[in-house]
């Protein structure tokens, strides 16, 4: 049968909330594991600007943006309603995730990839943006816009757990409890773990099989 092909990265947060709304929609497609040392020209004929997640549809059309492969599966199904909450709040935490979140997180867990940063201030700026976050989690009952998750959670916590998982004891420090339990309940649950299957690195004779273990 002819499935969508999903380029994608195991541990990449972009393609993680791509995974994580392709999962939820029950959408069936073909997972091509990359190595972005070594992007196979495949997934560069069909997206030249080489990031992933990619997905190219059975007739050639191509979604090479995270949020609009989300967007994708969710049009197609949307069982819990993640597009039912505020757009406008959705697209607004996704701006902050992907802007002024992604920059801080960036220059913390990689600061000899930039000129003159320090690590501590960017973490600090971080955890003032997660300190919001957690604030909105109280709020809603749980989730960052209401009791139930949605897209803006989904599309977040990928990056949120990055930025936890730089260092582990510190995070665990802070005083960020419902967001800190929010995190936690989405690495544990069985939607994450569905979409953390390890894959082989793709390559164009190798079919895509999960490997053993
Ligand atoms: N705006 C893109 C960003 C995707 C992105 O930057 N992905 C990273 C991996 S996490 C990537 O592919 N980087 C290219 C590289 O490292 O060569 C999206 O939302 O899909």
């Amino acid at each position: 049968m002819n499935l969508p092909i999903l380029y994608s990265f195991r541990r990449c947060p972009y393609a993680m909330r791509a995974r994580l709304a392709l999962a939820i929609s029950g959408a069936e497609i073909r997972i091509r594991e990359v190595v972005l040392r070594d992007k196979p020209a495949e997934m560069l004929a069909a997206s030249p600007k080489g990031t992933v997640p990619v997905l190219v549809l059975p007739d050639g059309q191509v979604v090479d943006e995270s949020l609009d492969v989300m967007k994708w599966a969710l049009a197609r199904s949307d069982p819990e309603n993640w597009r039912g909450a505020d757009s406008a709040e959705t697209d607004a935490l996704i701006v902050q995730s992907d802007g002024a979140f992604k920059h801080a997180l960036d220059r913390y867990k990689y600061p000899n990839r930039y000129d003159g940063v320090d690590p501590e201030a960017q973490r600090t700026d971080g955890l003032a943006i997660l300190a919001e976050w957690n604030a909105r989690i109280v709020a809603s009952g749980g989730q960052l816009l209401g009791p139930d998750r949605t897209l803006a959670d989904m599309a977040l916590f990928p990056f949120v757990r990055q930025f936890a998982a730089t260092d582990r004891e510190w995070f665990a420090a802070q005083s960020l409890p419902a967001l800190q339990e929010w995190l936690a309940g989405h690495l544990a649950s069985p939607l994450f773990k569905s979409i953390m299957t390890k894959h082989a690195q793709w390559r164009p004779d190798s079919g895509g099989r999960i490997p053993a273990g």
